[in-house]
């Protein structure tokens, strides 16, 4: 009961769905934008953004004792990223299907990173793994004002 009344005090499921710098660097936004687009998710933020060093460590905190972490880091910041923030019951794991394994060698056919890439460490795109991680990374790549509150013409055909 308690961690639901919690949940519904937080509003609806979010997660922070990123195109990395390869994904921009090889024309791949608007393909990866219309899987989101088209699946029924809706978009409250979208923006092209060049990443700080210091944004880029914090987003990928957990990560941080990890031998590819300095690599890492010097692939988010090398050149614009796509941030979009996306909502709807259950968008974090279902946005994490669509991505596909992180690598991209293992992503089933029909996946982003499936269909668009190679390697792990040039796959293409990011997606939050959980609903808390979600929010988390929302309020930390958007700013206020940022983020739309808005119902879509085709809610009532994507929901009964
Ligand atoms: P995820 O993006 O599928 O959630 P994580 O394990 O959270 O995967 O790793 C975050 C990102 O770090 C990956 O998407 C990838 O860009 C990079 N990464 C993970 N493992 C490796 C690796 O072994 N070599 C190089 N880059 C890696
Ligand atoms: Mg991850």
């Amino acid at each position: 009961f308690l961690p639901r009344l919690v949940a519904s005090m937080e509003g609806p499921e979010e997660s922070y769905i990123m195109i990395k710098p390869d994904g921009v660097q090889r024309g791949l936004v608007g393909e990866i934008i219309s899987r989101f687009e088209k699946k029924g998710f809706l978009l409250k933020g979208l923006k092209l953004f060049q990443c700080p060093k210091d944004l880029a460590e914090e987003h990928y905190k957990d990560l941080k004792e990890k031998p590819f972490f300095p690599k890492l880091i010097e692939y988010i910041t090398s050149g614009p990223v796509v941030c979009m923030a996306w909502e709807g019951a259950g968008v974090v794991a279902s946005a994490r299907k669509l991505i596909g394994a992180t690598n991209p060698l293992q992503a089933e056919p029909g996946t982003i990173r499936g269909d668009l890439a190679v390697q792990t460490g040039r796959n293409v795109v990011h997606g939050s793994d959980s609903p808390e991680n979600g929010k988390r990374e929302i309020a930390l790549w958007f700013k206020e004002g940022e983020i739309c509150e808005w119902v879509p013409a085709q809610a009532p055909w994507l929901r009964e």
